[in-house]
């Protein structure tokens, strides 16, 4: 009785489907899943990417037990909702930020380039319900609904994109990240620079005059 009289008046949104097995407050959600920019080993963080609630319901939602996990939440801030828990009057909007904090020097050095994920969780509870038999509002119907976003990002490690990570990262060997025609596999030109990043200048490696 119960799960259909939920159902049938929170088929408002586009989060979650509504079933007779399984009522779910339904509201918006955007975005659904946030890929965040890129982050260089030289960079001061990514920008800031917004996951939104929107109570598209006709009674107030509460939003609580904020979390993000998963093998890339070490590198991640998020904002906190306040006190724990935060009430959405009808078309209210909650926006939680999120965006990869600057690295640390000693990360940096245990860094490859790569792709990290990450899920942000939270709860949403529809604190009333309006009955679908009688049309009353009912304020101890409550019904809670788990929300997953999945977030992703890369850390990149080769800035100049010749396909060497920089000597600052984990198992890097390219000596000058910021010129493509400077790594391990590279001519050693006489041009004044260790190209072939083997320690030798030009004069100890046999320089190829260009
Ligand atoms: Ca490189
Ligand atoms: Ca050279
Ligand atoms: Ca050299």
């Amino acid at each position: 009785m119960l799960a259909r009289r939920v159902c049938a008046l929170l088929l408002l949104g586009s989060v979650t489907a509504c079933s007779s097995e399984n009522p779910v407050p339904v509201f918006g959600l955007y975005p659904q899943a946030v890929t965040l920019t890129p982050v260089a080993y030289t960079d001061s963080g990514s920008t800031e990417e917004l996951v939104s609630v929107l109570n598209e319901t006709y009674f107030p939602l509460v939003v609580r037990n904020l979390e993000v996990i998963g093998p890339g939440a070490s590198f991640l801030t998020w904002g906190t909702i306040q006190g724990g828990q935060q009430t959405l009057q009808i078309r209210d909007v909650l926006a939680i930020p999120v965006k990869v904090r600057p690295p640390t020097d000693q990360e940096v050095r245990r860094w490859s380039s790569g792709t990290f994920q990450a899920t942000m969780k939270f709860e949403v509870a529809g604190s009333g319900a309006i009955d679908a038999e009688t049309q009353k509002f009912d304020p101890d119907a409550e019904e809670r609904v788990q929300v997953e976003v999945p977030i992703s990002f890369s850390i990149v490690c080769d800035l100049d994109q010749d396909g060497y990570d920089s000597t600052r990262c984990s198992g890097g060997r390219d000596c000058d990240d910021a010129q493509p025609s400077t790594n391990p596999d590279a001519i050693e030109y006489c041009d004044g620079v260790d190209s072939d990043c083997d320690l030798r200048d030009d004069l100890n490696d046999d320089c190829v005059e260009t």
